[in-house]
């Protein structure tokens, strides 16, 4: 099986479990497009359902299939987050934003009863950190958050536009700083570190938040649970 038809594999069992009448959050990755437009189809079948998205490009995709993509405000309270990851170690603990929309994805996934993570088998690992760390940041703090990030050992780069020429903004205009941390020994405590820092506005650490994870591999779509 392809990388490709493992994402497409656990969107799919994903979107199954979407119910009529639930709100659901969409969200955002190569994993999360696949999960929207399973989605998409069962809604073109007759599914009802709202939802709400964490980013831009998600909303978009869902509307474009037909979903009713609402706001926060009109919708706070989600019943089934589905989100894909980075990385995905014991104790569900994940390292998300390496699509640029942590906040927004920390945000949806805090406003519902249920988050499920859904990721192919090459995310799961027995230490995160191997994958970059995203840190979404205040612009103007950026002097003072990388100073800090250095001081605590985690090797922050900016982010930057594929074309290399200027920062990389996120959805809501702030920067991405990737931490080049290596093994994260103590998961709780780097995120508590972080959140310490006047100018952070989120982390990239995902802690006690999903439910379970899907993931698929050889042997079709199995539950991670840590
Ligand atoms: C979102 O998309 C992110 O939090 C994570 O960075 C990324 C995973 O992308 P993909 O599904 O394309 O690997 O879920």
């Amino acid at each position: 099986m392809t990388q490709d038809d493992a994402k497409a594999l656990v969107g799919k069992r994903a979107a199954a479990m979407v119910e009529d009448g639930m709100r659901v959050g969409l969200g955002t990755g190569s994993t999360s497009v696949q999960f929207i437009k399973a989605l998409g189809a069962r809604v073109q079948q007759g599914l009802k359902i709202r939802a709400v998205a964490s980013s831009d490009s998600s909303a978009e995709l869902g509307r474009s299939l037909g979903i009713e993509v609402v706001s926060l405000e009109e919708m706070p309270e989600i019943d089934l987050y589905i989100d894909g990851a980075d990385e995905v170690a014991p104790g569900l603990a994940l390292i998300k934003g390496g699509g640029a929309a942590l906040l927004r994805e920390k945000i949806v996934a805090s406003s519902s009863k249920r988050f499920v993570c859904v990721v192919d088998e090459s995310k799961l690992v027995p230490h995160l950190g191997k994958f970059p760390l995203p840190i979404e940041i205040i612009k103007m703090a950026r002097p003072l958050v990388e100073d800090k990030l250095f001081k605590l050992g985690l090797n922050p780069m900016l982010r930057m536009q594929k074309d290399g020429a200027s920062p990389l903004l996120t959805d809501e205009q702030n920067y991405i700083l990737d931490c080049h941390c290596g093994v994260i020994e103590d998961p709780e405590k780097t995120a508590a570190e972080i959140r310490a820092i006047v100018g952070v506005v989120e982390h990239g650490l995902f802690l006690r938040m999903a439910e379970v994870a899907l993931v698929a591999g050889g042997n079709g779509v199995t539950e991670y649970n840590g």
